[in-house]
């Protein structure tokens, strides 16, 4: 079938709207009407040639929500009219990771998604007879995508799309990261780097577990309004200070707070979110993305006086068990996802929705085919 996608031809160009070619699911698959997307900026990070694991041409997004249309061989769980959301995260059930228990990292698609391709190897999308590669498993830059059934959360169908698409990823990221990975505590002290639709998220997700003082900081004041509303009690510009940043929240805290949350992919800054934990127990959360050869370093001493180095991917969230309850969640408003949604877009302007990320104007720009 034809479908209109935004086409990331090369890195760093702009995205070019044409009609790609898109194959019938095979076994295991599913195509999916993209009814809306958010753009991330993991999205702007791979079109810029950062991503080591970025090919090109392929179809970005991965933050969508739509409509299963038809479904391959074998595939049960879904059927078509479902509403659902794409995972770059599959959730298979039975890979060594997922009956761990201990984690959300299931490996079942993993290797082939990050090559671009479907499980069996092959890609479903193709312009004029050469093949366009896949995105984290999601391809939401697509109209009709085509994606593993491990890889679908199946949510309520009343759920509003152009909101819980970003259950797709950022939001779910922040909040997870704060239940799931750093388990914040009532009266926690938490500091979030980068304000963007991720570190928004962590501050949501710190006021639902009741976090004490929250700093919230940016180099771009104009995001300081928002993260009070989420419920940042003291926002910090780092261009502001002389001193390195990690030292101004010491003094501001006397130790160090519990937890802190780099939602940027400085390197720099993940060692300052590092630095600025408090001696003894104070954990800090990697969630940005660095670029390919990117290293983070501090001195040892910060660790073996008690600090700890985490990470967290979707925010340790189990795409398929947990995303529908957070849809949920969500509609019950419990999770507010509207204030994440500055502006809108159709397929054509979705450059601009990168536009818009680079120049610090927009939290999410939701593209609505
Ligand atoms: P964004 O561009 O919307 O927000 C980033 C924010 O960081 C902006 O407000 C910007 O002003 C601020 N910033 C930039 N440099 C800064 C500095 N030196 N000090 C303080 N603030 C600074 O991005 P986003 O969509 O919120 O994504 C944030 C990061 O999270 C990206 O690296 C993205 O790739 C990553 N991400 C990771 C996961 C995961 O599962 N680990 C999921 C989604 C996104
Ligand atoms: N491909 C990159 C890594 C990119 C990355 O870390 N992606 C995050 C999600 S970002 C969503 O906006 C992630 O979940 N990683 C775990 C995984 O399995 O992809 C690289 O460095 O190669
Ligand atoms: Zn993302």
């Amino acid at each position: 079938m034809k479908s209109r996608a935004a086409v990331a031809f090369a890195a760093g160009k702009p995205l070019e709207i044409v009609e790609i070619d898109v194959e019938p699911p095979r076994k295991g698959e599913v195509l999916v009407k993209i009814t809306h997307t958010g753009v991330c900026h993991t999205d702007a990070f791979t079109l810029s040639g950062e991503d080591p694991e970025g090919v090109f041409p392929a179809v970005l997004g991965h933050e969508g929500a739509g409509i299963v249309v038809e479904v391959g061989e074998g595939v049960t769980s879904v059927k078509p009219g479902d509403h659902v959301i794409p995972l770059y995260t599959a959730e298979c059930g039975e890979c060594l990771f997922c009956k761990s228990g201990k984690t959300n990292l299931c490996v079942a698609v993993r290797a082939t998604q990050g090559k671009g391709l479907m499980p069996d190897g092959t890609t479903r999308f193709s312009y004029k007879g050469q093949p366009i590669y896949h995105y984290m498993g999601c391809s939401t830059f697509s109209e009709y995508t085509v994606v593993a059934e491990v890889s679908l959360a199946k949510i309520n169908p009343d759920a509003n799309p152009e909101h819980v698409c970003l259950l797709g990823c950022g939001v779910t990221t922040g909040i997870g990261a704060v239940h799931n990975t750093a388990k914040v505590q009532p009266g926690d002290s938490v500091a979030v780097f980068g304000l963007g639709g991720i570190g928004l998220a962590v501050i949501q997700g710190a006021r639902q577990a009741k976090a004490g003082r929250i700093f919230a900081i940016d180099t771009n004041p104009s995001k300081f309004e928002l993260a009070k509303t989420f419920g940042a009690t003291d926002c910090i510009n780092p261009k502001d200070h002389d001193k390195p940043i990690q030292q101004v929240i010491v003094e501001m805290t006397e130790w160090g707070v519990d937890h802190s949350f780099e939602c940027i992919g400085n390197v720099n800054v993940m060692r300052a979110a590092l630095e600025c934990a408090h001696r003894g127990w104070g954990q800090s959360v990697v969630i940005g993305v660095a670029g390919a050869g990117q290293e983070i370093s501090t001195r040892p001493f910060q660790l073996v006086t008690g600090r700890r180095w985490l990470g967290t991917a979707f925010g340790g969230v189990k795409g398929r068990s947990q995303l529908p309850g957070m849809v949920e969640d969500a509609m019950k408003g419990d999770i507010d996802l509207a204030p994440f949604v500055t502006h809108t877009r159709d397929l054509e302007g979705i450059n601009e929705a990168f536009d818009l990320m680079h120049e610090g104007k927009s939290i999410r720009t939701v593209i609505n085919y």
